[in-house]
């Protein structure tokens, strides 16, 4: 499914996008059940915005906006389970990654249209620190997508500068880090953006009449250990190829305890 120049390409770049890792009918099986899951939650007391806050668009701008980013996915459809273990994905991780593939967390990222939240620029790390820096992201599209409905950027090759300082540990300065300091990555339906923990990232606002909706996997290395507790949650652990060659009783609850055993 990908060639040893892509592998290379993300080795170097800490970014790579591939086309159609999915195909039409799985893109509109999950489009399906964005769709399900965001009316169910919209009739439940759980439904809110998750936009992001800060000083980075000024408040009147800020308090416009939504963002539906539910995460663990795979609890509220089975569609979402035969996602996270659909083989060309999988495939793409052990080519990324090695043989041991487990997962982190996943999570539903739904711009609606004319005012879906943006991203500040940052890096993923600061949320989940591990010592390796396995970690990395599959973002599955599911609609078209480019600036004008908030597609993500990122800066080529800045994994390679390491953890960075974020503002409340949040985003990096959005003055030295606006968000088209990365470049557009466009995609269509079923094509996967894969990203390193490290890589800075963000997005634009949705600013058009179409919903960008996005699913996302957080996998790593099972011998990446956490260096905190800070992200702890259901799923945590899963193996999606391979082994976890760190044998025990198994239960897992993310702690650094267990990451040592
Ligand atoms: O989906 C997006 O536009 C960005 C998501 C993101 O930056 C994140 O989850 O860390």
């Amino acid at each position: 499914m990908i060639s040893e120049d892509q592998v290379k390409f993300y080795q170097e770049q800490g970014y790579l996008l591939v086309k159609g890792v999915f195909n039409s009918e799985e893109v509109e099986t999950l489009r399906g059940s964005v769709d399900t899951f965001l009316q169910r939650a919209a009739a439940s007391k759980y439904d809110r915005s998750h936009a992001w806050q800060g000083d980075y668009l000024p408040p009147e701008e800020l308090k416009k906006l939504v963002l539906k980013g539910f995460h663990d996915v795979q609890y509220h459809d089975a569609a979402f389970m035969r996602m996270i273990t659909q083989p060309n994905l999988v495939h793409i991780f052990t080519k990324l990654i090695g043989d041991n593939v487990q997962l982190h967390h996943t999570k539903m990222m739904v711009k609606p249209p004319e005012k879906g939240a943006a991203f500040p620029m940052h890096q993923d790390y600061p949320y989940f620190p591990h010592s390796k820096h396995s970690m990395m992201l599959a973002s599955i599209h599911l609609d078209p997508t480019n600036e004008e409905n908030g597609c993500v950027h990122v800066i080529p090759g800045s994994h390679k500068q390491g953890p960075l300082p974020h503002v409340g540990s949040h985003y990096l300065n959005h003055k030295e880090y606006p968000i088209d300091s990365g470049i557009p990555c466009f995609a269509e339906p079923g094509d996967v953006l894969f990203f390193n923990y490290l890589t800075i990232h963000g997005s634009p606002i949705n600013r058009s009449d179409r919903f960008r909706r996005n699913i996302l996997v957080q996998v790593r290395d099972p011998e990446d250990a956490p260096t905190n507790d800070k992200h702890v949650n259901w799923g945590q652990g899963l193996m999606l190829h391979g082994i976890n060659p760190r044998f025990r009783n198994y239960k897992y609850e993310g702690k650094l305890e267990e990451a040592e055993a």
